[in-house]
């Protein structure tokens, strides 16, 4: 390219960035607070919500491709954090009780990511602290599934030492912050719509087990696969996903029902070993 085609295709490119380009801002707030588990124990956790209030469920943020995100983390929690993305190179300062940090999110790709808490790297992502983040091309129907097991031994191991045993062996299984039989009544997580519809899935697994979600009665196509690409564009009904991995899958109902959508590793669709519980949720598509 000649100096003259770079000067204008630099013009072009400048303009067409400004143009095009939205100064979104958000926050987010570090909470800490309780999970209820189905059979009565309280476990301690933290999220990033959207407000002071503690909610069991990390804040799905999710913006345009062409949004440059200003995000303010407030932390209402007594130890310090640190919000970081990393695939997008993004990270905050540490965050330490009271104040809050901002960080700039900008993405040139659409895809899900994970967004966490990298301040003493696991444990705060064990006791709850990791989220979707989404840069989206355009708007669609979506949904969001955050997978989390929790070892209430591990838990309560972190609250106490700062550390956890050798020994993983987690009772509790989340989507959402959510179990079955009350995950389907989860807007954000129960895939809802119409034959001939296309439906986004935006699948996260923050936990420390693999997940393998399978779906009956449809076949979905991989739109995107953190540590597969080469897996973007298979159909197929199951999709294994590892800790820290991001898939985005497309529906496109061909039929009309309501069918279940499950972890294929069965021990996730029990509960403190009672069946049924854990990622265990139905799909309901209408004609
Ligand atoms: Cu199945």
């Amino acid at each position: 390219m000649d100096l003259k085609s770079f000067l204008i295709f630099f013009l072009w490119l400048s303009f067409s960035f400004n143009s095009c380009s939205t100064q979104v801002n958000d926050t987010l707030f570090i909470n800490s607070g309780t999970l209820q588990t189905y059979n009565g124990s309280s476990i301690n956790y933290s999220c990033f919500n959207e407000s002071d209030a503690f909610e069991k469920s990390n804040k799905v943020l999710s913006y345009l491709v062409t949004d440059t995100v200003s995000l303010t983390i407030i932390n209402n929690d007594n130890v310090a954090h640190l919000f970081k993305v990393n695939e997008l190179g993004v990270e905050s300062q540490l965050i330490i009780p009271g104040e809050q940090e901002t960080v700039l999110i900008h993405s040139l790709n659409s895809g899900t990511f994970i967004y966490h808490d990298a301040e003493n790297f696991p444990n705060h992502k064990i006791i709850g602290l990791a989220g979707i983040l989404v840069f989206r091309n355009g708007n669609y129907s979506s949904f969001y599934w955050n997978l989390k097991e929790i070892d209430t031994v591990w838990i309560k191991d972190i609250a106490e030492n700062n550390m956890v045993s050798t020994i993983y062996n987690p009772k509790f299984f989340l989507i959402n912050g959510n179990n079955n039989p009350n995950i389907n009544e989860d807007s954000l997580a129960r895939v809802t719509g119409n034959v001939g519809d296309t439906i986004i899935i935006h699948v996260v697994n923050t936990g420390n087990s693999i997940h393998s979600i399978h779906f009956h009665g449809y076949h979905l196509k991989v739109e995107q696969s953190s540590e597969h690409p080469s897996h973007v564009g298979r159909i197929k009904d199951t999709f294994p996903i590892n800790p820290m991995e991001v898939l985005t899958l497309e529906l496109v109902p061909h039929q009309p029902g309501e069918y279940p959508v499950h972890d294929h590793n069965l021990i996730a669709v029990t509960g403190a070993n009672i069946y049924p519980n854990g990622m265990f949720l139905t799909m309901l598509i209408e004609p």
